[in-house]
């Protein structure tokens, strides 16, 4: 049976994403926001968190407190710890990557946790395929988790449907002063006909790494959180080390022969509450 619906499927196909509304319970998220929190105050008292790795946020939080989380951007390879090892092995996400990526073994070799505080940066227009220099560049699929609610003020996602039948676009340095690290902007590319994707926290994105997408400055006085892994076939031959000098990414082993890694059981929960419909509408 196939992982996704023919509406999921077709949606893929025209648009480059779709979304699961209610993925899995808002709790999955609080727990992965209550780790990488601890990950943050840990990293910033002098503690080796590797292989995890804080990015700062440059922009000054307008949230009052101090908190070391409230200086954080993102949070890389989070993914062979718990909860989220646990996530990104559920059947539930990596049937449906393997059957976007084409069938076989599939990897996750790359896992951020996005804070986006009070008066943080949105992040420019892109395609994740510009960061991924990779042999075969594609297909590489995105899911992007919802951990609080994604709205137009606290900097939701926008993408441009249609937009991962581009090849990948020059993408120039983020203009804005005090740009955050690695924020890179397409300007040859009419944006006309973008959506917002408005999400509540559980909520799942899935999308090509060709799509065109950004997201807005958080306006809100909360928090806008979220997880995202990026998926591509086992044996994918990454070359951003030696292009770039240095890499967030880190492969691990998600599904082997239709399973887990090892041939282990699914956690528990991993079946997700995603049932694909077999409807078109
Ligand atoms: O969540 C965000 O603010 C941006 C995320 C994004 O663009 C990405 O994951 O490629």
């Amino acid at each position: 049976m196939s992982a996704l619906s023919q509406r999921d499927r077709q949606l893929w196909t025209d648009q480059g994403f779709f979304r699961i509304n209610g993925f899995v319970d808002p709790a999955v998220g609080q727990e992965m926001l209550d780790r990488v929190i601890e990950l943050v105050r840990l990293a910033s008292t002098g503690d080796d968190i590797s292989p995890a790795l804080v990015l700062p946020e440059q922009q000054p939080s307008l949230a009052k407190g101090g908190l070391p989380e409230l200086d954080a951007s993102k949070v890389f390879r989070v993914a062979d710890a718990e909860p989220f090892r646990s996530f990104s092995t559920r059947e539930g996400v990596t049937a449906v990557a393997a059957e976007l990526i084409g069938g076989g073994d599939i990897d996750c070799f790359l896992s951020q946790f996005i804070f986006k505080n009070p008066g943080a940066w949105g992040q420019p227009w892109h395609q994740d395929s510009y960061y991924f220099p990779f042999d075969p560049p594609r297909p590489v699929v995105g899911v992007w988790l919802a951990v609080t609610e994604a709205t137009l003020e606290n900097g939701c996602l926008h993408v441009l449907p249609g937009s991962h039948s581009e090849p990948i676009h020059e993408h120039k340095p983020d203009r804005r002063v005090g740009a955050n690290y690695g924020y890179v902007e397409i300007v040859d590319h009419d944006m006309d006909g973008c959506q917002p994707v408005l999400m509540e926290p559980g909520d799942l994105l899935v999308f090509d790494s060709h799509l065109m997408h950004r997201s807005t400055d958080n306006v809100s006085p909360g928090l806008r959180a979220a997880m995202v892994f990026h998926f591509a076939a086992a044996g994918t031959m990454d070359r951003t080390e030696e292009l770039r000098g240095y890499t967030v990414n880190h492969w691990l082993p998600v599904r082997r022969n239709g399973g887990l890694p090892g041939g282990r059981v699914s956690p528990q929960g991993s079946s997700g509450s995603y049932v694909p419909s077999m409807s078109s509408d």
